[in-house]
């Protein structure tokens, strides 16, 4: 019996698909290649009462993914908005933060940056100037405590499948505990107590949070290799680039010391921050050439 299904979890290369019934099937890929993300809508051959066997990926809207030279790995797949969590402590990485955003805005899907445990006050001045830069770039910011309470988020997520992305130990499993009654998604507490090292989340998990939104919660990040992007996916992922984009002298400028480059006379005319055009040319060093 052919059915159609949504990926609520990918282990390696086991998935957990969700049938229109509500129930679950356990499933394995037909091909040897095919690599699928939770998010993924899928169809789907049932082999017994709790197994199937997964025949075809459907078309796609987004694909969020990282990649270094050797290899790609998907995060998640048909989102619409990323939840970029960072949290007053520990400090976070403003590069990779950039890297988020970047991955994100060149598959068009929109974010809302959360600064989470904000009931730590101590290092909540510092998160915030490490913040600044991105809120000046008009990117949301909401600053909650998973701890207290996270109605705020809720209206963000309506209608949304979302995808928490973040370093590990932001609070992006907690978050999905106060969201969701009876996620019992694992935390660091949870696996402090059972040994299992630094990285809570192993793999991506996606909850219903009603009947037209749901949440992926995915596993802490410590890089994001952006190794699959081009020149030009880069420079569009600047947000405050793109108007900018086509007006420098030459078609093929890679905004570095070609003379005529509308990008450089914005850095120049402080339109662009250093900070941000510094991060574009880390970034532009490791494209994909073509
Ligand atoms: N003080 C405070 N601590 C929090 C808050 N939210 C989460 N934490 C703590 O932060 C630690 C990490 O939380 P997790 O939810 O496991 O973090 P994660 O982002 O899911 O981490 P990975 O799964 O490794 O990516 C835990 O000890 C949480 O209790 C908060 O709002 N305030
Ligand atoms: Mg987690
Ligand atoms: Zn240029």
């Amino acid at each position: 019996m052919k059915l159609e299904g949504t990926v609520i979890a990918a282990h390696g290369r086991h998935y957990l698909v969700e049938l229109p019934d509500g129930g679950a099937l356990s499933c394995f890929p037909r091909g040897k290649k095919s690599e699928l993300a939770c998010g993924d809508r899928v169809s789907i051959a049932r082999s017994n009462e709790s197994q199937g066997v997964i025949d075809a990926i459907l078309p796609r809207s987004a694909l969020l993914y990282r990649s270094n030279e050797f290899r790609q790995k998907l995060i998640a797949a048909n989102v619409t908005r990323m939840i970029l969590v960072v949290a007053t402590a520990p400090p976070f990485s403003e590069t990779l933060v950039t890297r988020c955003l970047i991955a994100a805005e060149s598959q068009d899907i929109d974010v809302l940056i959360v600064l989470n445990k904000c009931d730590l006050t101590g290092p909540l001045a510092s998160a915030e100037a490490a913040l600044a830069p991105f809120s000046r770039l008009a990117y949301p910011i909401l600053r909650l405590s998973a701890h207290s309470d996270v109605d705020a988020l809720r209206p963000h997520l309506a209608g949304q499948t979302g995808v928490l992305v973040g370093q590990s130990g932001m609070g992006k499993s907690t978050l999905i505990n106060a969201l969701v009654p009876n996620a019992n998604a694992r935390t660091r507490e949870i696996s402090e107590a059972l040994d299992t090292g630094r990285h809570t989340t192993t793999h991506a998990t996606l909850y219903r949070l009603s009947e037209n939104s749901s949440l992926i919660d995915s596993p802490g990040l410590q890089e994001f290799g952006l190794h699959h992007l081009a020149l030009r996916d880069i420079e569009y992922g600047f947000r405050e680039f793109r108007p900018l984009l086509g007006s420098c002298r030459f078609r093929d400028c890679r905004h570095d010391r070609e003379p005529g480059c509308a990008i450089r006379d914005a850095l120049e005319a402080g339109e662009i921050a250093p900070g941000r055009y510094a991060a574009f040319r880390a970034l532009a060093g490791e494209a994909r050439s073509d």
